[in-house]
């Protein structure tokens, strides 16, 4: 078994954390996006959307998607869950990592991919010769904020993101954040709530992975 990793991608660093936390050692493979090396034919064999993370288990089969990539170690390394333990926390873990997903990523990596110069003809990642397009920066930048309000009412609320649990919902916002932090987009002030999570999340062994 191998990952092919990113140590500069937010969404192969969700995988890291997952298996720091589990105590999960497994070879990787660095893969250079910013040199496109995720766009040669030799990585498109493997996955032809051409992002990273990518899992290859043993009988060759791969696994892209950094949620199903955790998935597949919270089933075979079940003790240390982080995606929930019955019906309910499985399903409010699996909401909270789709609105991480749609409401942060997305929005923040439209504000990257349309920003950056060394991304304007590599808008969509994976793919090149898409040209970027600015009106996505500004829409980008304010769906990312209503995200943050939601998440700060939350925490007010619960200590961690799906409830009282650390969970992946944790290592997925926490990936979320820090990579807004490249837009130049830090926890707003009064935010604090936020502010209190990210302070305890990051000070975890595991963000260092
Ligand atoms: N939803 C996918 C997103 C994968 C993705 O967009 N990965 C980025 C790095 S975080 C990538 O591979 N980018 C390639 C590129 O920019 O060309 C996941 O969670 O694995």
């Amino acid at each position: 078994m191998k990952l092919y990793d990113c140590t500069q991608a937010p969404n192969a660093r969700r995988v890291r954390i997952f298996l720091a936390e589990k105590g999960i050692d497994i070879p990787t493979i660095e893969i250079d996006i910013a040199g496109g090396e995720n766009l040669l034919p030799a990585f498109l064999e493997k996955n032809p959307r051409g992002v990273l993370p990518l899992l290859e288990l043993d009988d060759g089969t791969y696994l892209d998607e950094s949620s199903a990539i955790c998935r597949y170690f919270e089933e075979t390394y079940p003790t240390v869950p982080l995606m929930g333990t019955d019906a309910k926390s499985k399903a409010l873990i699996e909401s909270c990592l789709r609105h991480i997903e749609f409401d942060a990523f997305l929005p923040l990596a439209d504000v990257l991919r349309n920003s950056v110069p060394h991304f304007k003809e590599r808008a969509i990642p994976g793919t090149q010769g898409v040209l970027a397009i600015e009106g996505l920066i500004e829409r980008g930048i304010k769906s990312y904020q209503r995200f943050l309000d939601r998440l700060n009412s939350r925490l007010e609320a619960h200590c961690y993101v799906a409830g009282d649990e650390f969970t992946i919902a944790d290592i997925t916002a926490l990936c979320a954040i820090d990579f807004a932090k490249w837009a130049r987009l830090e926890i707003p002030e009064q935010h604090e709530h936020i502010q209190r999570w990210y302070d305890e999340i990051s000070a975890r062994a595991s963000a260092q992975a």
